[in-house]
């Protein structure tokens, strides 16, 4: 195959931050009264934040009105923006920036494909901003992951071709859609997923440029 485009997920791929929606989405859950767990948790990676919501409320048999539905929203994005105070450079998964520095030289395009709509701030707090020829992220989604409209608009952005790229992700829903969306995807870090996608890696330190 001839790569010309990588493709990362956020959370998970380059920033640990899948441990502060984890954190987040559980104090909503425990004042919604409905259990939450890991394994559960893993049904919300990548997927967007009204549907991680809604996917906590059917596990709890509930339904509550819109206005409230809004709220728990602000409130879980309050959470989060807490919990990320902190966040810098140090927060970056291993192999990351060598990664982006290996396929900068070789004149690949480097391109975010998250559900996040707070995935600038992230790159930002992280110094990788500038890092991404282009970022699509859940501002700029009609039908987030598992559908493949982030990865086909990453792609489109670099004019390539979804077979002229490989996605990174660490969620199924992610792995899903860069496959429905016809990309080779690679799962990162994620022992659930290993067997989703076209291949495995631990971390983005063992990934070997072909
Ligand atoms: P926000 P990714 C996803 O980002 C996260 O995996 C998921 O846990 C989160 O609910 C979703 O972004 C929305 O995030 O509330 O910040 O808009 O993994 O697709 O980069
Ligand atoms: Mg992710």
């Amino acid at each position: 195959m001839d790569v010309k485009g990588l493709i990362f997920d956020l959370d998970g791929v380059i920033v640990n931050t899948e441990k502060n929606h984890y954190d987040s989405w559980k104090k909503i859950a425990e004042t919604l009264g409905v259990d939450y767990d890991l394994d559960f948790n893993e049904n919300l990676k990548g997927v967007s934040r009204s549907k991680s919501l809604e996917l906590i409320l059917k596990k709890g048999n509930m339904t509550i009105e819109e206005s409230k539905f809004e709220e728990y929203l602000a409130l879980k994005n309050s959470f989060y923006m807490k919990s990320i105070e902190g966040l810098s450079a140090n927060d970056i998964l291993p192999g990351v920036v060598s990664t982006i520095q290996k396929a900068k030289k070789l004149g690949l395009f480097c391109i975010i494909g998250s559900s996040s709509k707070n995935a600038r701030l992230i790159l930002d707090k992280v110094g990788l901003l500038d890092a991404f020829d282009f970022i699509v992220d859940g501002n700029d989604l009609k039908s987030p992951k598992p559908h493949p409209e982030v990865f086909l608009k990453g792609a489109e952005l670099a004019k390539l071709n979804p077979k002229e790229c490989i996605v990174f992700e660490d969620a199924a829903s992610g792995v899903e859609a860069a496959k429905k969306g016809g990309f080779m995807v690679i799962a990162v870090g994620n022992h659930h997923i290993k067997d989703l996608a076209d291949a495995y890696l631990e971390t983005l330190e063992t990934f070997q440029f072909a």
